[in-house]
């Protein structure tokens, strides 16, 4: 762990070293002095080009299994350490996309190996219990220690559950279930209900809406796709609902240039979600509550306002809509903050906060009137695991003793600062860079721009991943350290040279 005082050493000795160098030459960005971390790697190490012969093999083998379209390579999870993914082939690549933004202290961190060794713990890994029925003596204790010790403001109350899909469907449920308790003014209900909801009819499977934003992402179970609207791959061939779908604001950059354009844009938007609610109601569709990530991230890295999401929640409070906010990729720490909706700076930002990804295990977190009033009525056999809880009270332990949210906001800074610089050495290429903590993005001229830079920086070692139509999306690790920042900004700059 570095000291405080080797920390400020850091923190000065980068912003001395962070230049330019003349046209024409290498961008030099020079890393701060490493701070001592013995299990990981000095940097990225290739052999061959990716997905190397052994990777190129295995996905032949699995081809006879599964379909392998979307498999970059194999990897070595044995090997690999820290911020470095080690590959089959015995490349060692920076990883800046951390298995789709899910990895919260790197690759093999010593702190989550002793969860595993220490016999105490072994109970929880091998029995795996169905929570909702028969859960262990210690997880009322565990979910203090853990989910509640970072419970967004006003929120008392966690439900566990597998994924970040399973989690918003049962948000969902959740929202549903409690807007027809508030319009029955929770007494029981009627038999006609009990009857037709058992042939998927109304009243008893009423028509209630969720509002969603154009290029939202909430996952692909077939609730919260009707809510996804990120890509058609996502999409086609799925039967969905008719629910409402508001357009997501655009902002033009750099933001400090262009105020009043996006705050007209902003407006717009909740014009149109006020717009939307209104007509739902008439269809006979009442939209129960309104779904939105605090930055749009399948949909390309697209930010709003404080104020939006401010305003936005005002709209859900009027029209008495339930606000979802999905954090399953904004949360546990990479903008800079634990939650992305803190930046907001309300003291009663949502009525839900789904969660998964970095927190390790899914699930959401309520107010208390969106509790289920029965029990069985949010249920299913896992309803989350016990182990990852053990691994998340360890995951929060680092991030607290490493000081790791500050360490997210200096390399945040610098990788910001460094995508600024590029931008205006390679301004045919990139434009649009922006983020919050290490939670950044560019945006690429093109699509076969951007595929080919994410090729060739994997090539040299650095593993991006794209977002959006033409935008590279950077989510590190919450160990991503300044040195970090600029091994990438140096490879990263010598792709594009190769571009110009
Ligand atoms: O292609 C995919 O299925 C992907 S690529 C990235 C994701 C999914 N992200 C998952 C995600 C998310 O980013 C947000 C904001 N909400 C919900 C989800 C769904 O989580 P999982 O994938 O765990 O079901």
């Amino acid at each position: 762990m570095a000291s405080s005082l080797l920390r400020r050493q850091l923190g000065l000795s980068v912003q001395r070293n962070l230049r330019l160098s003349i046209p024409g030459c290498r961008y030099v960005s020079k890393a701060a002095p490493r701070a001592q971390q013995e299990f990981e790697y000095d940097g990225p190490c290739m052999k061959t080009q990716v997905p190397g012969p052994r990777s190129q093999e295995l996905t032949k083998q699995l081809g006879d299994i599964q379909n392998v379209g979307a498999i970059n390579f194999f990897c070595n999870y044995e090997d690999s350490r820290g911020n470095y993914l080690v590959d089959v082939d015995g490349n060692r690549m920076l990883d800046i996309y951390t298995q789709i933004s899910s990895i919260p202290i790197g690759y093999n961190h010593p702190a989550l190996l002793k969860v595993m060794t220490d016999p105490s713990n072994l109970s929880t890994f091998v029995n795996r219990p169905a929570l909702g029925i028969l859960p262990p003596e210690n997880f009322p204790d565990k979910l203090n220690e853990t989910l509640l010790s970072v419970a967004p403001s006003g929120m008392s109350r966690v439900q566990t559950m597998a994924c970040g899909s399973c989690s918003n469907e049962n948000a969902y449920k959740a929202i549903f279930i409690w807007y027809r308790n508030k319009e029955r003014g929770n007494s029981p209900a009627s038999e006609e209900e009990l009857t037709s909801c058992m042939v998927n009819q109304a009243p008893g499977c009423p028509d209630l809406s969720i509002l969603s934003f154009m290029g939202a992402f909430h996952g692909r179970t077939l609730g919260c796709l009707a809510t996804t609207h990120s890509k058609v791959i996502h999409k086609l061939d799925v039967p969905s609902f008719d629910w409402p779908i508001a357009p997501f604001p655009r902002l033009q950059y750099p933001l400090e240039e262009f105020t009043r354009e996006n705050a007209q844009e902003e407006a717009r938007c909740l014009e149109e979600v006020e717009d939307l609610i209104v007509k739902w109601r008439q269809k006979g569709m009442p939209v129960a509550g309104i779904v939105i990530e605090p930055i749009q991230a399948e949909g390309g890295d697209n930010h709003a306002s404080a104020d939006f999401f401010k305003q936005l929640r005002n709209i859900s409070r009027k029209h008495g809509c339930a606000f979802h906010v999905d954090e399953v990729q904004t949360g546990g720490g990479t903008t800079g903050k634990f939650w992305a909706h803190q930046h907001w700076g309300m003291d009663d930002p949502a009525d839900i906060v789904s969660f998964s990804k970095k927190l390790l295990t899914g699930g959401y977190y309520h107010k208390l009137e969106l509790q289920a009033d029965k029990a069985y009525r949010i249920f299913n056999t896992w309803m989350g695991d016990p182990s990852k809880n053990l691994f998340l009270a360890e995951v929060l332990n680092v991030i607290r003793r490493e000081s790791l949210m500050e360490e997210v906001n200096r390399s945040g800074k610098a990788l910001l600062n460094g995508l600024y610089d590029l931008q205006t050495r390679y301004p045919g290429i990139l434009s649009r860079a922006r983020g919050q903590g290490t939670f950044c993005a560019i945006d690429i001229c093109d699509d076969d721009t951007r595929n080919s830079i994410l090729t060739k920086a994997r090539d040299k070692g650095a593993l991006l991943g794209g977002c959006g139509d033409r935008s590279i999306r950077f989510r590190p690790a919450l160990v991503f350290k300044e040195y970090h920042v600029h091994i990438l900004l140096n490879i990263f700059n010598d792709v594009l040279a190769m571009h110009k």
